[in-house]
């Protein structure tokens, strides 16, 4: 396959001015007409993107010229003497066939489009590349009984009846645009209309549309829309730019959504809402979704990429807004927890396996496989650098003139990081070793405290794993001391050093490490004192420091940053946890050490902190951050410490957690608001662990059967999965007939079957394959059974015959043929093979070449496969 480098890249030889679109829908034979006014740049012949096209005809200027048009898989080519002119092509297309998902295809009986990366050559012959943009005109026309609705990118500019029962609209979008935002719906939706008023007193339409059984369940989205649109007004200073914005939701869907210009289309998951079915986490994952597409319609859609090599330019930007955006409406703390959790546990790995790449990628097969957490979540923590380190001021600054140099424009990191500089008259050229550079930065530090001068330093030393070239990275330190009691200390850095310690208050400091080795000195320094570093996990590295058991427990309590208090406590959890994994490999008796006990016990005892920090300090580690910690993951052996830890903690705190956990049940109407949902996140902690002492089991019982909202009633029933409770088969039974017609709680009771780590979990999991509500052509559904046993069910995957391997290998054989991006994302557990043991490598590389050999294997999953492997 085709090898695209960043290196080759070549402005286009054309530029298309403008476009009108016609589309006659048709569910097997959709007719496209497209007429682009198009203008030579440079030599050569005019070569345009194509796959899986019926060509009909092609008119140059009006003239039919087909034949000579040279057609092959990717494409065509014509050699085009003329310097302006009008192409017109005519092509067909069957939606009803596209399983891929990508291009125009049917869901639930409806049209609609997913064109980024490079899915609008499935639509027609284009220039399929994001440095291409042009103002669009589409018209629509189709069967009115079967399409009330039909939507295009822009604003409504024509619309009426034609004959044979059909009609038709036209949409005209004055923004210029490359085609990866085109977007089409029609079907028979149902919408709610609500307004926004800008800040400079436009009236903007603000529609969602649905399928109608969804109507009743759209009100968090239109209301998290709003905040997005006044948030961005108010902290970014963007308003909107057309006189409508419409949200799609449907069923089929790759991946959560898209930003199409002036018409996202989202998957339902990232819309629907209301308290009995949804998740506190799905209410927050539909503000935050619904934050992130709306915010690209300035970085991205205003302001888009060169080529796909810098689409970290607007995916890490705009998850750093969208993060913002949550923090804003939320909490700060404990947004930047999760997001540290969400990227140690998935990035990191990423980053350590084969598939490692940097933020901006240097090559790729298919791009569809490089929207990863690398270049979306790494991708933000970098963006986030340039905020710590030029504070809220310099970075709007910069986003300022980014705005007023590239408003229209395609372009690249660089220049992103020039307007940056440029804003705050500062140099940034060294943030570019973030951009090339693969792998997760180590960050020893070490201190070295001199008793007579009472000085003390803190050396550090960077370095990337498996490159001794490397070139030392911008990092910004967050950094405090506290003396042996816990009290913050005055933070005096020594004349050589106050150059790169930059003070944030009299306690908190921001060290700015740019060598590959080196120091700071603070004067003044009490005996003992205990450094708190890379406070708000300001870089994204893995610090290595030696830290006593003493001294976490002490930031875990005493700390001034919540993310340094949360990390001290996790470290102390996950050291139990690896020693008792030592302990258990070796058949030795190992007790929990009674300082962590403490620590636990005064942090849930401790009324003045937020409930969800509490809670998010007191959840163990993850299960795979812990196999991270270890060159071959034993995972039979860390489930097991893992689960003993989580007895120990509830049995050391049964009355406290009782207590807490009474404190908590609340049973006002659900609301999605900061405090209760900080409340229900402490209460089912607590009920996590009185779920494992079985005379709570009817207290475990008691809040499924109350029914009172999708969150509770959840936390409830995976307890009870969990620790086999004798009630537990009966309650999945009962919420599958009350849940069987909606999807996205069907999805649930799929993940939570999957997820359940037994004995018998692949045989669950294999039963679960052949249910009827089960299918392969439902993104989501394939994610909640088989995305989630590959990834979270650890026991079941890796069992130690193989039979978990397998069943995921055929299952993927099976899906490549229908939706090979689904397919090659389902790869991503067996990418890791070289962390287990030698016979489950074996297995694993076995199943990946068994799915590499496979007749017709897709470039998606060809990619990932061959990397792995090789
Ligand atoms: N830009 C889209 C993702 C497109 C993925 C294409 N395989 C959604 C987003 O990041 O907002
Ligand atoms: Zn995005």
């Amino acid at each position: 396959p085709h090898v695209n480098y960043l290196k080759d890249y070549q402005p286009s030889a054309f530029s298309i001015e403008s476009v009108y679109l016609e589309f006659e829908l048709s569910p097997l034979a959709t007719r496209v007409t497209n007429s682009m006014q198009m203008q030579r740049q440079a030599k050569g012949d005019l070569r345009l993107d194509g796959e899986n096209l019926k060509l009909i005809s092609v008119l140059l200027d009006g003239e039919e010229v087909i034949e000579q048009c040279q057609i092959d898989e990717a494409g065509l080519t014509l050699a085009v003497a003329k310097e302006k002119f009008t192409l017109r092509i005519v092509t067909e297309i069957e939606p009803q066939n596209n399983t891929a998902l990508e291009g125009l295809y049917r869901t639930s009986d409806n049209y609609c489009t997913q064109c980024e990366a490079e899915g609008f050559r499935k639509i027609t012959y284009y220039l399929d590349r994001p440095d291409v943009l042009s103002v669009f005109t589409t018209k629509v026309i189709a069967d009115k009984s079967e399409n009330r609705f039909l939507l295009a990118n822009g604003n409504l500019v024509d619309s009426g009846d034609l004959d044979n029962g059909k009609h038709f609209a036209v949409w005209q979008d004055p923004h210029k645009k490359p085609c990866y935002l085109f977007a089409l719906v029609a079907g028979n939706l149902e919408k709610v209309e609500d307004t926004f008023t800008t800040a400079d007193g436009r009236e903007v339409k603000l529609e969602i549309f649905v399928e109608p059984r969804n109507i009743e369940k759209c009100e968090h989205a239109m209301e998290s829309l709003k905040k997005s649109m006044k948030w961005d007004e108010e902290r970014f200073g963007l308003l909107y730019d057309l006189d409508i914005f419409m949200i799609v939701a449907v069923d089929d869907f790759n991946m959560g959504a898209m930003e199409n210009k002036g018409l996202n289309v989202f998957n339902s998951k990232f819309v629907l809402a209301k308290p009995e079915t949804a998740t506190d986490i799905d209410y927050e994952g539909i503000e935050a979704v619904i934050g992130h597409e709306y915010f690209h319609n300035w970085t991205g859609n205003r302001v888009t990429c060169r080529d796909w090599f810098q689409l970290t330019l607007k995916e890490g930007l705009t998850v750093f807004r969208d993060q913002e955006f949550t923090a804003d409406m939320l909490s700060s703390a404990v947004k930047r927890i999760e997001d540290v959790r969400r990227l140690r546990s998935n990035q990191f790995p990423e980053d350590a396996g084969p598939m490692s790449h940097p933020i901006q990628p240097q090559s790729y097969i298919e791009m569809n496989n490089f929207y990863t957490m690398t270049v979306y979540e790494k991708g933000a923590e970098v963006v986030r650098l340039y905020h710590t380190l030029l504070g809220e001021t310099g970075f709007q600054k910069g986003m300022q003139l980014y705005f007023e140099r590239h408003d229209g424009q395609a372009v690249t990191v660089q220049d992103f990081r020039n307007a940056m500089a440029d804003a705050n008259g500062v140099n940034l050229e060294q943030m570019h070793n973030w951009y090339v550079q693969s792998g997760t930065p180590n960050l020893e530090v070490t201190r070295n405290y001199d008793a007579v001068t009472q000085k003390l330093t803190i050396s550090c030393q960077q370095s990337l794993p498996n490159s001794d070239d490397f070139q030392p990275m911008l990092m910004p330190i967050g950094f405090g001391l506290l003396d042996k009691e816990g009290e913050p200390v005055t933070l005096e850095p020594t004349f050589e050093s106050a150059a790169n310690v930059e003070l944030r208050s009299d306690t908190h400091a921001v060290l700015k490490l740019t060598q590959a080795q080196q120091s700071f000195v603070f004067e003044d320094v009490p005996a003992d004192a205990v450094p708190s570093l890379l406070r708000g996990f300001s870089a994204p590295v893995k610090l290595h420091f030696d830290y006593s058991n003493q001294e976490l427990a002490l930031l875990a309590a005493k700390d001034e940053d919540s993310f340094v208090r949360w990390e001290a406590m996790q470290t102390l959890l996950l050291r139990t946890v690896q020693a008792k994994v030592a302990a258990l490999q070796s058949c030795i008796d190992y007790q929990l050490p009674s300082e962590v006990i403490e620590v636990a016990r005064s942090l849930l005892a401790a009324k003045e902190i937020d409930p969800a920090l509490v809670a998010m300090t007191l959840s163990l580690p993850e299960l795979g951050y812990i196999g991270e910690q270890y060159e071959v993951v034993d995972v039979d052996t860390i489930y097991q410490a893992h689960s003993w830890l989580e007895a120990e903690l509830a049995n050391h705190m049964q009355g406290q957690w009782l207590d807490v956990y009474h404190r908590c049940v609340n049973d006002a109407p659900y609301q999605y608001d900061k405090a209760q949902i900080a409340e229900r996140m402490l209460k089912n902690l607590a009920l996590s662990y009185l779920g494992v002492l079985s005379e709570h089991q009817s207290l475990v019982l008691k809040q499924y059967q109350a029914q009172h909202n999708m969150t509770d009633v959840l936390a409830a029933l995976k307890t009870m999965l969990k620790h086999q409770h004798p009630r537990s088969v009966e309650a999945l039974q009962s919420f599958y007939e009350r849940w069987q017609d909606d999807n996205l709680v069907i999805d649930k009771w799929f993940t939570l079957q999957a997820q359940t780590q037994n004995d018998h979990a692949l045989q669950t999991t294999q039963a679960l394959l052949q249910h009827k509500d089960f299918s392969l052509t439902n993104p989501n559904r394939v994610r909640s059974l088989l995305g989630v046993f590959s990834r979270l069910n650890l026991v079941g995957f890796h069992r130690a015959d193989g039979a978990g391997y397998q069943m995921c290998a055929e299952q993927i054989m099976q899906l490549d043929a229908l939706n090979p991006q689904i397919a090659a994302r389902l790869l991503g557990p067996f990418t890791h093979w070289k962390r287990y043991d030698e016979k489950r490598q074996q297995m694993m590389r076995n199943a990946l070449q068994q799915i590499l050999d496979r007749k017709g294997v897709s470039k998606d999953v060809y990619e990932i496969a061959s990397k792995s492997l090789a």
